[in-house]
């Protein structure tokens, strides 16, 4: 398949790696000294299934031919500018898959590309599941720091016929892949783990391993608490034994890597904050209840990310007009 990946960070550069290596043609697009590496010397995977990946990229989407499929990478913060660049490009827009973390993603891409007065066709929108971790090390070089597992739905009828052949592209990846009737509650069980781990690893610097260790363990079962009680609102109930193995199984696979909330923190990025604490607050909130942890550790995140913009971080490179901030 004519794989794009809009969006080259950690997931989208390692993804479109993999997909190379299944046989597939993919073009990253991504930020200038990234595509320039890549250019250079192709793109390199570091950590689990290391290789040298000679992928074609580029800064702005491509003039060429329409892709079969677009792996839309970028992070939940750029979804909006991305998908609006993507639908002004691309009419009708091709199939995207959605790997992003947090919550309304669907919403927000249908959202940009059928602007109200501007109705168009609904492009068919996958979302997967993951929890594989990895790091742009520098531009160039991504880490896979790990492996781990996607979750994909498995839709019965002509809906499912319509998503299954990118399924089938994302389980030539080669990550064990599960494939789940109740997709939704797949989608919280992931919600209730960046809950627990990302805003306490972000707060403290730490990687992913150290929650294992108090007093972060406590402050991670707290959000994991609140999320589950976020999760019962909306009718999913995750019983609290189940969702703490989750999150155990998750931190190990992952210990050595930097969540990707600690990641954007640390490039003075804005982070996924507010698709994850910030959906489980408004949540708890239309029901009318509170979620004190939650709410405390969004308002530190958020102060945090604001220190590190007026501290002078440079601004996202490609941040031009018309060009989705975070490609
Ligand atoms: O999804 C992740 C993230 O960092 O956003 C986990 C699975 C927690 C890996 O770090």
């Amino acid at each position: 398949m004519r794989v794009l990946v809009v969006g080259a960070g950690a997931i989208g550069s390692l993804f479109g790696a993999r997909l190379f290596a299944a046989g597939h043609s993919v073009t990253l697009v991504g930020r200038p000294e990234h595509v320039r590496a890549i250019r250079a010397g192709g793109l390199r995977v570091d950590g689990d299934r290391p290789g040298l990946f000679p992928l074609t990229a580029d800064v702005d989407l491509p003039s060429g031919p329409v892709p079969d499929v677009i792996l839309l990478a970028v992070k939940s913060y750029d979804l909006d500018d991305a998908a609006r660049a993507i639908g002004q490009r691309f009419r009708p827009p091709p199939p995207m898959v959605l790997p992003q973390n947090g919550w309304g993603i669907e919403t927000t891409v249908l959202r940009a590309l059928t602007p109200p007065g501007a109705p168009g066709p609904v492009p068919v929108l996958v979302r997967v599941v993951h929890s594989v971790p990895a790091t742009l090390e520098r531009p160039g070089v991504v880490r896979a720091a790990g492996t781990g597992t996607l979750v994909l739905p498995r839709v019965e009828g002509p809906d499912g016929a319509a998503i299954e052949p990118f399924l089938g592209l994302l389980e030539s990846m080669g990550y064990p892949v599960e494939r789940r009737v109740d997709f939704d509650r797949a989608l919280w069980e992931k919600l209730l783990i960046n809950a627990a781990i990302n805003p306490v690893t972000a707060d403290h610097g730490i990687v992913n391993g150290r929650l294992i260790d108090d007093p972060w363990r406590g402050q991670a079962l707290a959000l994991l608490d609140e999320a589950r009680r976020a999760a019962e609102l909306a009718q999913v109930r995750i019983p609290a034994e189940e969702a703490e193995r989750r999150l155990w199984v998750v931190v190990r696979a992952t210990a050595a890597n930097r969540s990707s909330m600690l990641q954007d923190l640390e490039r003075g990025r804005p982070t996924e904050i507010e698709a994850i604490s910030g959906a489980l607050v408004e949540i708890a909130r239309s029901h009318g209840v509170r979620l004190p942890h939650t709410e405390r550790v969004l308002g530190r995140i958020r102060a945090r990310a604001a220190r590190q913009r007026t501290a002078g971080a440079a601004p996202a490179p490609g941040a031009a007009a018309g060009r989705p901030k975070d490609l």
